[in-house]
């Protein structure tokens, strides 16, 4: 790709469009009018719209065209929602590259039935689902380093770290103490030591039975896992519960957004505040906290729990009043703001972090002081993503739009001036979340590309039957005005999504055999006396049958495996075919075992035998002209 699809925008200054509704005056009043009307009856605000669908693409196709045979210009990581993995795009093409199972179980590749990932998922493997929503790459300085992507499973509350140079996932921790771990953001400064994590729900705490009646004592937390070894190095109690967060650029203070500082347990109650709260932590002073002992603990569990409530007076946290129940919040990636998407009010607060020292240090008279402005943006703001040119872009879900505004005019306008901060309101297909831009979760921005990642596709693909897709929307924001360029349909469901230049990732293309991935693996076959690489041996140990042997096309190393009737099966397959692309696989039919065994990968799964008879086992990914004859035979004599 190049920078010409510039050319032939049209010139001069974009008209402001301030919207096809009139903003409505108080945020309880958008509680009741919009964001109630849309939940309670889904799709209504959809449904009802006025406007052409098709009007608003005015792109040029060719713009996005990446011809067969060329790579794309960035790596697109997205969330899979509630369906639990992780999909790779090429951007701009929006080709699908990969998925990588994650908190799901995968047909395919054997995530969730080979011992390898059994190993890594622990005792979370028993849950066959997950909830993904926050997918964020590590940095060093504030760039992407292509380590590792990190991501939440809201579901079953757990966080997962995907190796970036195998795409494999290769560690997950279930948080302890906590329920639905729901934002997730990263260490930016120095680099990726800490993954940060929201604890949605609040819960009694400990969550062993007492205090179910009395929603007073619930409790959530706000946790710190070490990026390296996974493990939950402390946790914060906050006063409200925590939605959405970030971290900021100096590696001192992380921000999350409260929809429920009320603590209540139904709807009503999480609206009956007029304002709810960003709760800004203070990285240091937690850490000096749990240096110096002042924590607790909770239950089973042995993880420093700080008291960040703020009747502790440890000073670790502060609470700064924004309009009733905010959503999103995004750092500006010229790193001087925490922008809170209003939700139920049609504005963004903008926390200026070069004011959080002062806070910290009581030198403010008010906490919301450090509120830089509070622009009007639109009906149901959400998520707002940059352009590293000083421009915000928010997403307004009952509006349906992508809204393009200038940060220091919004700042301007705040303090009086009178200067208009809304550049552009962009129609877009319908009821967007999320929206990215390109490198926009780093200080590398580069305004090339908007993803407005919409809720509904309604009218937008071939009809398919009750349940829809939803749809992304590619926008080029490289010119003075957003054009939208292309749609994605997408399976339940996107939340977020990271892009980062193709040079950022590093990868593998065949695995090393010293990989930690299936180490365990290696470390059983020593113990059985067994070379995988060179050996095909079957090893009987009382009611327990290990089967190794090599793969090298069209042929696995062992084509009988004769066991008893309730045997317990490990199959150890090694791939020795050196040759890029070359996977093998390995399915047992009528078992319920299958999983991939890619160039120089050891991968093992286990079964009982339970059934006799002559079961076949075959390679179920093409690799050979004679892939069908990659076969063998189970052979079950009756107990
Ligand atoms: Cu807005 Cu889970 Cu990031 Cu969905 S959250 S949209
Ligand atoms: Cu080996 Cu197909
Ligand atoms: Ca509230």
């Amino acid at each position: 790709m190049s920078d010409k699809h510039n050319d032939d925008k049209p010139a001069g200054k974009p008209a402001v469009n301030k919207g096809r509704r009139s903003f409505l005056a108080g945020s309880a009043m958008v509680g009741a009018a919009g964001m109630v009307g849309v939940t309670g009856v889904a799709g209504v605000g959809a449904l009802t719209r006025s406007q052409p669908a098709k009007a608003a693409s005015n792109g040029n196709v060719a713009d996005i065209h990446v011809p067969p045979g060329e790579l794309d210009e960035y790596y697109g990581f997205w969330s899979g929602g509630h369906n639990g993995e992780v999909r790779v795009y090429g951007v701009p093409s929006m080709r699908e590259i990969m998925r990588i199972p994650v908190f799901n179980h995968c047909s395919a590749t054997g995530w969730g039935m080979t011992d390898e990932s059994k190993r890594i998922m622990g005792d979370s493997h028993r849950f066959t689902n997950g909830d993904a929503h926050h997918p964020h790459v590590s940095y060093t300085d504030g760039s992407h380093d292509g380590r590792y992507l990190f991501i939440n499973d809201k579901a079953n509350t757990r966080v997962a770290r995907i190796r970036l140079d195998v795409f494999k996932t290769d560690k997950m921790v279930t948080v302890p103490n906590v329920q639905a771990i729901h934002g997730l953001r990263l260490q930016k400064v120095p680099r990726t030591n800490y993954v940060f994590a929201n604890g949605e729900y609040m819960i009694p705490q400990p969550n062993d039975g007492r205090d179910i009646n009395d929603p007073s004592k619930y409790h959530t937390l706000w946790n710190a896992i070490d990026a390296e070894t996974m493990e939950v190095k402390w946790q914060v109690m906050v006063d409200g519960n925590l939605d959405n967060m970030d971290a900021d650029y100096t590696g001192k203070y992380a921000a999350a957004t409260c929809y429920n500082s009320e603590g209540a347990v139904d709807l009503a109650g999480k609206m009956r505040a007029d304002r709810d709260w960003v709760t800004v932590f203070s990285i240091e002073r937690i850490e000096q906290a749990v240096a110096e002992g002042n924590y607790m603990t909770i239950g089973d569990s042995d993880v420093p729990v700080v008291d960040g409530r703020k009747a502790s007076g440890l000073n670790v946290t502060r609470y700064v009043p924004v309009p009733k129940n905010p959503h999103g919040l995004n750092t500006s990636t010229d790193g001087k703001y925490f922008i809170a998407a209003g939700k139920l009010s049609p504005t963004v607060s903008m926390i200026e972090i070069a004011k959080l020292d002062d806070l910290f240090e009581g030198k403010l008279d008010d906490e919301r002081d450090v509120i830089a402005a509070e622009p009007e943006i639109g009906l149901g703001p959400l998520h707002t993503t940059y352009d590293g040119r000083g421009n915000a872009y928010t997403t307004v879900f009952i509006d349906s739009q992508v809204v393009k505004w200038n940060m220091e005019d919004a700042v301007r306008n705040y303090n009086g001036e009178d200067v208009e901060y809304i550049r552009q309101k962009l129609d877009v297909h319908y009821q967007p979340g999320h929206n990215h831009a390109t490198l926009a979760e780093s200080k590398d921005a580069d305004g090339k590309w908007l993803f407005s990642l919409n809720k509904f596709s309604k009218d937008r693909y071939l009809p398919v039957g009750p349940l829809h897709p939803e749809n992304d929307q590619m926008i080029d924001i490289s010119g003075d005005e957003m054009v939208l360029v292309h749609d994605t349909p997408t399976f339940a469901e996107p939340h977020d999504a990271v892009i980062v230049r193709r040079d950022q990732i590093q990868t593998k293309q065949i695995w090393e055999r010293d990989d930690p991935y299936f180490a365990e693996t290696i470390a059983m076959a020593e113990a059985d006396g067994v070379n995988v690489e060179t050996d095909n041996k079957i090893i009987r140990d009382g009611n327990k049958v290990r089967v190794y042997m090599t793969s090298v096309a069209p042929n696995f190393g062992i084509t009988e495996i004769p066991v008893k009737q309730g045997n317990e099966v490990t199959v150890v397959v090694t791939n020795l075919d050196r040759i890029e692309d070359l996977t093998h696989g390995f399915c047992v039919v009528d078992h319920g075992v299958s999983m991939e065994i890619s160039p120089m990968q050891t991968a093992s799964i286990t079964f009982t035998a339970d059934k006799p008879g002559v079961f076949w086992y075959y390679c179920n990914w093409f690799c050979h002209a004679l892939h069908m004859e990659m076969v063998g035979r189970l052979l079950v004599e009756p107990a």
